[in-house]
C-alpha cells in the first residue's frame, strides 16, 4: 500500500490546512507558500494523482466536478475574477500527485501562463 499524500492527510485533518470550502466530495484550502494574494487550492476528496488519470479512471464528469467545485470556492470566497490553473505532470510543475486546481487572483495585472 502506498504512504498517504499530504493532500490526503489535510482531508483526514492530520494536516492543517486553512480551509476555505468544502463539501461531501470537495475541499479547498490556502496554499502554504502563496503565488497570489489570493492563492487556494481545490481538491476531489477521492484521490486521483493527476487531471488525465482522473479522465481515463473517473471520466468526464469527475473532471468537470473539480471544476465546478473551484468555481463554487471562488463565489463562496467572494472572488469574481481569477485565474485557474491545473499542472499536470512533473515537466509542466506539477509537484503533488493529487489533483488540484489552483485558484489565483488579487494581482492587478494578469500573471503568466507559466
Ligand atoms: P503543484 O501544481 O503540484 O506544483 O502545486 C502544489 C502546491 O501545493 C504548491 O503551490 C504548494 O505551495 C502547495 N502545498 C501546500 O499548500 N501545502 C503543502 O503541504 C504542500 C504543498 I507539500
Amino acid at each position: 500500500m502506498s504512504e498517504k499524500g499530504v493532500f490526503q492527510k489535510i482531508i483526514d485533518g492530520e494536516i492543517p490546512a486553512e480551509r476555505v470550502y468544502e463539501d461531501e466530495e470537495y475541499l479547498a484550502f490556502k496554499d502554504i507558500a502563496p503565488k497570489a494574494p489570493v492563492h487556494f487550492l481545490v481538491i476531489s476528496k477521492k484521490h486521483s494523482p493527476r487531471l488525465d488519470e482522473m479522465l481515463d479512471a473517473e471520466g468526464p464528469e469527475a473532471v468537470g466536478g473539480l471544476m465546478a467545485a473551484a468555481v463554487r470556492t471562488a463565489r463562496h470566497n467572494g472572488l469574481t475574477d481569477y485565474r485557474l490553473v491545473i499542472n499536470v505532470g512533473p515537466g509542466a510543475g506539477q509537484e503533488v500527485f493529487h489533483t488540484h486546481v489552483h485558484i489565483l487572483a488579487g494581482r492587478e495585472k494578469p500573471l503568466p501562463v507559466s
